[in-house]
């Protein structure tokens, strides 16, 4: 039998056949994927193959067919296990919030070289609007300003009053998305305000840390009734990169990709070079600075796999 992930555990995972049947499976043996190592090698959204013997409820996933891509990232920045999000995705919807909590833009910025690094299109849902003061509005337009020029949708949306839901439906209708981002930006709730009746848990806000509580623990895939899937995903902390070259840090900046082709040097790491095209453009105001710092902070961070730093 085949069918689509709709939920891991890591332990084990609910497979949706084609007829909407649903059955818990456990892995048949051990997988491994090339090349990395990876805390469940299953995601949700892989079509799996499984076999369920006549008599039990628990089939075996005895195959993961090709994926058209998936998002991995890093638990934590020095750890050498990586983490599939999700596989076959169409968009991946990073949800922000500027105040309770506050997603750094350093966050913002790795989640999407992650997406350009798989070709996956990236968007961004700016949630909570309705607690957000002048301040904070300000801090919005000048986000927003930035991700649109590089190329990636802004919306700004209430889960909790229902503004602008329509337009996350106009954007996520009949496409697999995904919804990352910290803990208690919103993502289950936003999720109920699209889809009505899922009832999904939410959790709120620590008082002291304006920090969300970890509510969703597992990974899981909900139809919606005018078109497409949303994965729903658990908060995380730190979104690591995996498997990075420095060389291709630049490329995956669109923003910087308009302009590197014009430096001086081809092997140009646009960080000391004269005649670099990204500087000037940084310095003129056609790149953001933050971004540009972003760029830096990646290249240095010590985390990117020591062998393949081939700058040094
Ligand atoms: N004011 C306001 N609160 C919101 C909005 N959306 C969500 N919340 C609240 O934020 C808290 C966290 O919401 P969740 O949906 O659980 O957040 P999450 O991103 O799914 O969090 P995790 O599952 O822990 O990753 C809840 O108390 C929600 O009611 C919004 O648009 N405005
Ligand atoms: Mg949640
Ligand atoms: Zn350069």
């Amino acid at each position: 039998m085949e069918g689509i992930v709709i939920k891991s555990t890591g332990s084990w995972y609910r497979v949706r056949t084609t007829s909407g049947e649903e059955t818990e499976c456990k892995l048949k043996g051990k997988f491994r994927i090339k090349g990395i190592k990876t805390t469940s090698p299953v995601a949700v959204g892989d079509h799996v193959v499984f076999e369920k013997p006549p008599g039990d409820n628990v089939g075996l996933i005895t195959e993961i067919k090709p994926r058209h891509n998936h998002i991995i990232r890093k638990s934590i920045k020095l750890s050498k296990v990586s983490h599939i999000i999700a596989a076959n995705i169409d968009l991946a919807v990073l949800v922000v919030t500027i105040k309770n909590p506050l997603t750094s833009p350093g966050f913002i910025d790795r989640f999407l070289v992650t997406a350009e690094a798989y070709h996956i299109n990236a968007a961004l849902i700016f949630n909570k609007i309705d607690i957000y003061g002048e301040k904070e509005m300000a801090r919005l337009d000048e986000l927003a300003a930035i991700y649109e020029n590089a190329g990636y949708p802004c919306l700004s949306v209430s889960a909790l009053k229902g503004e602008n839901i329509q337009q996350v439906k106009a954007l996520i209708k009949d496409k697999v998305c995904l919804f990352s981002g910290i803990s208690g930006v919103g993502k289950s709730a936003l999720v109920n305000a699209i889809q009505p009746g899922l009832k999904i848990k939410t959790g709120n806000i620590s008082y002291y840390h304006s920090r969300g509580k970890h509510t969703t623990t597992y990974p899981e895939m909900h139809p919606l009734s005018f078109g497409g899937y949303i994965i729903d995903t658990p908060g995380i902390r730190e979104f690591g990169l995996v498997d990075f070259r420095k060389e291709e840090i630049a490329e995956r900046f669109p923003e910087m990709r308009r302009y590197m082709h014009q430096c001086q040097f081809n092997n140009c790491t646009h960080i000391h070079e004269p005649n670099c095209a990204v500087k000037k453009a940084v310095e003129n105001g056609e790149i953001p600075l933050s971004r540009y710092n972003s760029y830096l902070k990646i290249v240095n961070d010590d985390y990117l796999e020591k062998e393949k730093w081939e700058w040094e």
